[in-house]
């Protein structure tokens, strides 16, 4: 069975675990992480699920970060490579309709979730839910809300034109980006009416994959 390290409040892992349900693949999950573990995050003085220092995972995986999967012998990380490497071998109509032009507009839209959203919103939670209270900067909130009104409006905008950000059916690339704008939503923070992102959001909310291992706001809101 596929093997995967990871921890459910992780972002990334959370893409992964998606994937995998979406991909119709059976799994194992070891809890693993540096930074968090039952009670939360280090910084508030719980301790880790651990497992990521030790050297069996650093040869899986030299960044000692998560999720790193097992597939048969073959090891892969980041979470993005893993949810395309799922989509082609295991569901390449479902995830992309078997077309490299989806499979392209997808990755575009995986790989600016990385770039484009990724870093502001690591502001977000870091000041919003992980940090002690005490260390949280108010400032930094602030200027992370303004900075991703711009990819929302290119979501919006995105999503004017397509029913889903890659075209007209769900592909891989609605996963990375539907983690994101979960977790945005969540934070509550203002934004203007974006009524086509709200529709697609709507319909993600719907998918079992979802429901399994992105809704529960605990998992993005406690730690
Ligand atoms: N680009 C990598 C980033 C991996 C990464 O930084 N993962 C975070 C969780 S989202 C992590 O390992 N955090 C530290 C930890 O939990 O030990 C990916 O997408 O997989």
């Amino acid at each position: 069975m596929l093997k995967i390290w990871g921890r459910p409040t992780s972002a990334c892992t959370q893409k992964a675990l998606w994937g995998l349900e979406e991909a119709g693949v059976n799994y194992e999950l070891t809890l693993a992480s540096g930074t968090m573990g039952p009670d939360g995050h280090v910084s508030k003085g719980g301790a880790a699920f651990g497992i990521v220092d030790t050297p069996e995972y650093r040869d899986m995986n030299p960044n000692g970060t998560v999720p790193t999967i097992d597939d048969d012998g073959f090891i892969l990380w980041e979470s993005n490579v893993i949810v395309r490497y799922l989509a082609m071998k295991y569901a390449p109509d479902k995830m992309y309709g078997s077309d490299v032009q989806t499979f392209a507009a997808a990755s575009r839209w995986m790989d600016w979730e990385q770039t484009k959203f990724l870093p502001e919103q690591h502001i977000l939670v870091m000041n919003l839910v992980r940090l002690p209270p005490d260390e949280r900067d108010p400032a930094a909130v602030e200027e992370a809300r303004v900075s991703l009104l711009r990819p929302l409006g290119m979501l919006e905008e995105q999503l004017s034109k397509t029913a889903y950000v890659a075209g007209d059916a769900f592909s891989m690339g609605d996963i990375p980006v539907g983690m994101r704008v979960h977790r945005w939503f969540l934070f509550n923070l203002e934004s203007p009416p974006m009524p086509n992102l709200a529709r697609w959001y709507d319909a993600i909310k719907q998918r079992p994959a979802f429901k399994q291992h992105i809704e529960d706001a605990a998992l993005h809101l406690s730690g």
